[in-house]
């Protein structure tokens, strides 16, 4: 299951920010500490697309495509150094493929803040540093075990490799640099996928705003925003609070409450959307009478990926794939016959790199 951590300071919203997204109703409350096991629920991804294509087939099942989020418990200054919840902490964070990083930029006088003022980059750097310092710790832990076996003359060649570039790795983080701004080839980063370092996984920043904080010229964001875009990072303004009392609402009501406050796009549509680019993921469709369903894969997965996130079975005996692009599909009125006799509808090998939007149909025998 492809999960997304949230992280921040406490009291930034990062429990709004989960009940925003998973309408779960989690605890929200001002004041810190407290529970430690981190909020969990499954999110369908909203795709029109999918919409649509239940609304062709009618199918007796529907399976959205999903994502699970993760509310973490606050993470403070020095928590690599075991302070707060500490190292227990970031080994939640270590599970999640992509971060959203939750900074507080809403004010509220009734909550208090642990830096005790508002500065979203002081806080964003706050907790970069922790994630770099537990990076730190682990390249740490492996380069000592690293450097007895050299010591005894006993490194393999790819022992060796693995000792450059964790120094190298090392290094940039002391210069208090993310790992996903070292340029890493695909192998490397194949070869450093155990380690699951925190500052290599994609982050999203959520700028949590106070309704009265509108405008592209918000003051208390201009530092933050500025480093964003050095760092070519992502942000997202969400109202936290406005957007949770939203997602309570039953759908008319939230129309209505919607139109008042001039929203167009739920933030919590967006922001699925956004958690869903980052991780680099992309849909693909399987569709029938029985059941339409959206499945997820990795950007860059091929058909025989695409059979085994189906069914083993399927990867297994693969035949052949039938393919067409959904916007062909509905270019071509639905219908199948004619997606072939457009030419649309092809057979693809083992090899084709599928595409956001497949509509796919496996040909196998086991
Ligand atoms: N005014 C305002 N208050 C917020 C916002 N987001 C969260 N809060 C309040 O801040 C407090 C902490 O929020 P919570 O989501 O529990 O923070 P967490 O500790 O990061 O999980 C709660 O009292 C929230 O109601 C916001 O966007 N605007
Ligand atoms: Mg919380």
């Amino acid at each position: 299951m492809l999960k997304c951590g949230i992280v921040g300071l406490p009291l930034s919203g990062k429990s709004t920010i989960f009940n925003v997204i998973t309408r779960a109703g989690a605890e929200v409350k001002p004041y810190a500490g407290g529970k430690t096991e981190p909020n969990r629920a499954l999110v369908s991804v909203p795709d029109s697309r999918f919409d649509k294509l239940v609304e062709i087939f009618v199918p007796k099942s529907v399976k959205p495509a999903d994502v699970e989020f993760v509310d973490l418990a606050g993470l403070s200054r020095n928590a690599g150094k075991g302070a707060g919840l500490g190292n227990s902490f970031l080994s939640f964070v270590s599970e999640s493929e992509a971060l959203l990083h939750v900074v507080r930029v809403f004010k509220n006088n009734s909550v208090p803040h642990p830096e005790n003022s508002i500065d979203p980059l002081r806080d964003w750097k706050i907790v970069e540093a922790e994630l770099i310092y537990r990076d730190l710790g682990v390249i740490g832990g492996r380069l000592s075990r690293l450097d007895e076996k050299k010591a005894k003359k006993k490194l393999t060649p790819a022992e060796i490799s693995e000792l450059e570039l964790l120094k190298q790795l090392e290094e940039h983080l002391m210069n208090e640099l993310p790992l996903r701004e070292f340029a890493l080839t695909d192998e490397q980063k194949r070869s450093l996928a155990g380690f699951a370092f925190l500052t290599l996984k994609p982050e999203l920043v959520v700028l949590n705003l106070d309704d009265t904080q509108t405008g592209s010229n918000i003051t208390e964001l201009a530092g933050l925003e500025s480093e964003l875009a050095k760092r070519n990072m992502k942000s997202i303004k969400v109202y936290g609070a406005t957007e949770m009392e939203l997602e309570q609402l039953d759908p008319d009501d939230r129309a209505e409450f919607m139109k008042d406050l001039s929203i167009t796009e739920p933030g919590r549509d967006r922001l699925i959307h956004e958690a869903y680019k980052l991780l680099g993921l992309i849909s693909f469709f399987t569709s029938g009478a029985d059941e339409v369903r959206a499945w997820t894969l990795k950007a860059g997965s091929n058909a025989v990926d695409a059979a085994g996130t189906i069914h083993s079975d399927l990867a297994r005996g693969f035949i052949r794939a039938q393919v067409v692009a959904y916007n062909d599909f509905i270019a071509n009125n639905a219908s199948i016959a004619q997606c072939r006799e457009k030419g649309v509808l092809r057979l693809e090998g083992k090899d084709y790199i599928v595409k956001d939007g497949d509509m796919i149909e496996i040909r196998f025998n086991v």
